[in-house]
C-alpha cells in the first residue's frame, strides 16, 4: 500500500458535505481529480475550480481515472438532503449495495477513486456509512483509522451554536494562543422539571452515542454476506444492548429514579417527551421532538411504511415460537432453539438483518420497526414534511429516553427464551479445587480505603475539526464536561489445589436493592448485572494474587481512542500504534465504566468468579491479533470468534441455583462478592 491511497482514504472523513476538490487537513491538501469526475455544477469550469483550489496546498494527490464508472442510480431514491436511517429498508437496500460496490473494488487505488467520485454524488450520511463499512471490512484498508463519528457529523453530538462559535474563534483567533476552546454546555435538553433528564449527562454522552454507531458500523444488518454474518452477532445484539440497559438502569437507581418500564403497549400514550436540539447536518434541520403524552400511530410514508398491528404480529409470532422451542426456515424446516445457537438466531431475528435472519417474511423487522414508528410519530403521514426524531438515526437514539424502553421491551423477548433454559448447574458454575479467597478494588495503590471508589465530572477537549465543512482552515476545539471515574485496581487472592491451570475471571457489578430500597433477590440482581471485566489468568498451584488495572477493562475504549485528534499530524508512526488507531471506535466509553453513585455513596455487589478455562476457551482462527479490539465483551474481535465459548453474560444470563447472591458465594468457593461504595462529588476536573 502507498501512503498517498491511505492518505486520500483518511481525508475523505473530512468535510463531509464539500465537494471532493476543496482543500483538506487545514488548507494543507488537495486531491486533483480527472475531469470525469466533477459533478455537472463544476464540469464546465473544472479547471478554474482546481487551480483556485490548488495553489496554496504543500500536497497535491492525483486520483486515478475509474477503470469502469459505477451506475449509481439505485442511491437515487435518498437524495443528498435527505436523513439517512439505518432502520429504513429502503435506505438499507441502498446502503447495502453500495457496501458490495465498495467491497468489490479491485485494488486499493481503485477503490480510492471509487469513493473519491461517489462522495459528491451521494447522500452524504449514506456515503460516510458505507465508507466506513467498507474500510472497516476490506482487507486493504486496515491500517486506515476510522475517524469518530462525532467529528465527521459533529451537528448530530452536540449543541448547535457551540459550533458556530468554534468557527468564530478559529476564524478571529486563528492558531493563536489566545484562542479557547468553545464550551459545550452540558445541560440544555430540558430542566429539572423532567424527572428523565436527570440521565441527559448518560444519553447524550458523546462516548455513548458513537460507541453505538461504532457497533453498528462493525455489525451491518446487510450487505455481502461475509460482511454481516460474524460470529455469534445476533447474540451480541442482544448482549450489547441489555448491558446498556443494565447499566441505564443501575444509572436511574443513582439518579433516584425507577428502573426502566419496558415499552410493551404500543397503543398507550407515550410519556416521555424529548426535544433534542441538534442538527442534521445534511438539511440543516434539527431533529423534530417529541411531546409528552404522544400516542405512536400506523406510520405510512413514501419509503417507511408500518402498522402498530403488524410489529405486534411479530411480536407474537416470536413470543410463540420461543414457547414452541424451534422457529421454521422460509422452506419450512425446523431450526432448535437451543441452549448454544438459540439466542444467536433470535438476535439477527428479532433485530433484524435480512441476510440472516431465518425467515424474515414470517418473523418480521421487529426491533427496526419499532425505531420507525417511534421515530416518525410527531409526523407518521409526512403531511408536515418532517424528517424522523433521533430514534431513526443509530448515531442519536440513545439520547431519547424512550431507546431505553423500546430496547428495555426488546430485551424481555430475550429474556423470555432465556426464562426457559435450565438454571445453571454445578458442574458449569463451579470450579473444582480453586477458591476466591479475598478480593478488593481500590483507588491507586496503598494508603485509600479499599472499596470506596469515586466519580466526579471531567472537563475534556475535543477537535471537531474534521466535520466542519465551509469553515475557516484553523482547528476548531470544544470542550464539554462529562462524568469521569477515578482508577482503581482490582486485587484478588486465588488459592489453587491442584496442578497449574488457566481461568477466565468475570468481573461484574449488581445492584444491591431496588427503587424501594428492598433487597434484590437473585433473579432480579442478576438481570441488572453488569458486567466490568474478563480476561483469562494463569493460576500457579497454591496462593496467586491477581491484580488488574480498571482502565484494562474487556468492555470500555480509553477516551483518547474515542476522540482522537484528526489529520495527517497525528498519524503515529509505530506500527502498532497505528494499528491501534483502526477499527478502535467501538467499546463502551471508559469514563463511563462505573455507574454515577450518589454523594452519600451508593453500594453495590462487586462479584468476582473464576470459571474453568477448559469450558471457556475457543479455538481461533490463524488471523492476525488486532491491537485495536479491547473492547471485546461488546464489540467481539476482528476476523476472530467471540473469545469466549459460554454464553455472553454467564453466569447471569441464565437462572441460577440460589435465591440471593450470598448464597450461591457461599456455594461455590470459586465466587467472592463484597460491598462496593461508590461516592460521586459534585466538582469538575479540568483535562
Ligand atoms: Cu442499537
Amino acid at each position: 500500500m502507498t501512503n498517498t491511497d491511505l492518505k486520500v482514504l483518511e481525508l475523505l472523513f473530512q468535510r463531509p458535505l464539500e465537494p471532493a476538490f476543496t482543500t483538506r487537513d487545514n488548507g494543507k491538501t488537495v486531491l486533483e481529480l480527472p475531469d470525469s469526475f466533477y459533478t455537472d455544477r463544476y464540469k464546465a469550469e473544472s479547471d478554474q475550480v482546481g487551480n483556485r483550489f490548488s495553489k496554496n496546498v504543500d500536497v497535491r494527490i492525483p486520483v486515478q481515472e475509474l477503470a469502469s464508472v459505477p451506475n449509481l442510480d439505485f442511491a437515487k431514491p435518498l437524495g443528498p438532503k435527505k436523513q439517512f436511517s439505518l432502520f429504513n429498508d429502503q435506505h438499507r437496500n441502498i446502503a447495502s449495495e453500495l457496501i458490495t460496490l465498495f467491497m468489490n473494488a479491485p485494488n486499493l487505488r481503485q477503490f480510492v477513486s471509487l469513493s473519491v467520485f461517489c462522495k459528491d454524488r451521494l447522500n452524504p450520511m449514506l456515503f460516510q456509512y458505507a465508507y466506513a463499512v467498507a474500510i472497516a471490512h476490506r482487507k486493504d484498508t486496515t491500517e486506515v483509522p476510522i475517524t469518530n463519528i462525532s467529528q465527521v457529523f459533529p451537528s448530530n453530538f452536540v449543541e448547535p451554536s457551540t459550533l458556530k462559535d468554534g468557527r468564530q474563534e478559529g476564524s478571529v483567533f486563528g492558531e493563536s494562543g489566545d484562542r479557547v476552546p468553545v464550551a459545550i454546555p452540558r445541560d440544555y435538553t430540558a430542566s429539572d422539571i423532567e424527572d428523565e433528564h436527570r440521565l441527559a449527562y448518560f444519553r447524550e454522552d458523546i462516548g455513548v452515542n458513537s460507541h453505538h454507531w461504532h457497533w453498528h458500523l462493525v455489525y451491518p444488518t446487510t450487505g455481502p454476506y461475509e460482511v454481516v454474518n460474524k460470529d455469534r452477532r445476533g447474540e451480541l445484539f442482544y448482549y450489547m444492548h441489555q448491558q446498556i440497559l443494565a447499566r441505564y438502569n443501575a444509572e436511574r437507581f443513582c439518579n433516584n429514579l425507577k428502573r426502566i418500564q419496558p415499552l410493551a403497549n404500543l397503543h398507550n400514550e407515550v410519556f416521555e417527551g424529548y426535544f433534542p436540539k441538534i442538527l442534521s447536518s445534511v438539511n440543516n434541520r434539527t431533529y423534530p421532538g417529541r411531546a409528552s403524552g404522544q400516542l405512536l400511530k400506523d406510520v405510512d410514508r413514501e419509503d417507511t411504511r408500518i402498522t402498530i398491528d403488524e410489529i405486534l404480529r411479530w411480536r407474537n409470532r416470536i413470543m410463540d415460537v420461543i414457547d414452541q422451542g424451534y422457529v421454521e426456515d422460509t422452506s419450512g424446516q425446523r431450526i432448535p432453539l437451543d441452549e448454544v445457537r438459540g439466542i444467536d438466531i433470535l438476535g439477527n431475528m428479532i433485530e433484524a438483518s435480512p441476510v440472516l435472519s431465518v425467515n424474515m417474511q414470517l418473523y418480521g423487522n421487529l426491533h427496526n420497526q419499532g425505531h420507525n414508528i417511534i421515530s416518525f410519530a410527531h409526523d407518521p403521514d409526512g403531511r408536515h414534511l418532517e424528517e424522523f426524531g433521533v430514534m431513526g438515526d443509530v448515531t442519536t437514539a440513545m439520547r431519547d429516553p424512550i431507546f431505553y424502553r423500546w430496547h428495555g421491551f426488546i430485551n424481555t423477548v430475550f429474556t423470555k427464551f432465556k426464562s426457559l433454559l435450565n438454571p445453571y448447574n454445578a458442574a458449569q458454575l463451579g470450579f473444582e479445587g480453586v477458591s476466591v479467597d479475598y478480593i478488593e478494588a481500590r483507588i491507586g495503590k496503598k494508603g485509600t480505603t479499599p472499596n470506596v471508589l469515586a466519580t466526579y465530572w471531567q472537563n475534556s477537549t475535543v477537535d471537531l475539526t474534521a466535520g466542519l465543512d465551509f469553515s475557516s482552515a484553523t482547528n476548531v476545539l470544544a470542550s464539554f464536561s462529562h462524568l469521569q471515574n477515578a482508577p482503581f485496581t482490582y486485587t484478588f487472592n486465588v488459592t489453587n489445589n491442584g496442578a497449574k491451570r488457566t481461568g477466565t475471571c468475570r468481573i461484574f457489578l449488581c445492584p444491591k436493592v431496588d427503587e424501594r430500597n428492598m433487597a434484590l433477590r437473585l433473579e432480579d440482581q442478576r438481570q441488572m448485572a453488569i458486567e466490568m471485566d474478563k480476561f483469562t489468568v494463569d493460576l500457579v498451584p497454591g496462593v496467586n494474587t491477581i491484580r488488574r488495572q480498571s482502565t484494562e477493562s474487556s468492555v470500555a475504549i480509553p477516551f483518547e481512542r474515542s476522540f482522537r485528534p484528526v489529520g495527517a499530524n497525528y498519524q503515529p508512526q509505530a506500527a502498532d500504534e497505528l494499528a491501534r488507531f483502526r477499527f478502535c471506535g467501538c467499546g463502551w466509553p471508559q469514563h463511563l465504566l462505573l455507574p454515577k453513585g450518589t454523594t452519600q455513596g451508593m453500594v453495590f455487589d462487586l462479584f468476582v468468579m473464576i470459571s474453568d478455562y477448559s469450558q471457556d476457551s475457543v479455538e481461533q482462527p490463524n488471523t492476525p491479533n488486532d491491537a485495536c479490539s479491547t473492547a471485546y465483551s461488546f464489540c467481539g474481535l476482528k476476523d476472530k470468534l467471540y473469545p469466549d465459548r459460554r454464553a455472553m453474560g454467564f453466569p447471569f444470563d441464565r437462572r441460577l441455583p440460589n435465591t440471593y447472591l450470598n448464597e450461591m458465594v457461599d456455594a461455590f468457593g470459586n465466587m467472592a462478592r463484597t460491598d462496593l461504595r461508590i461516592q460521586y462529588t459534585d466538582r469538575t476536573i479540568v483535562k
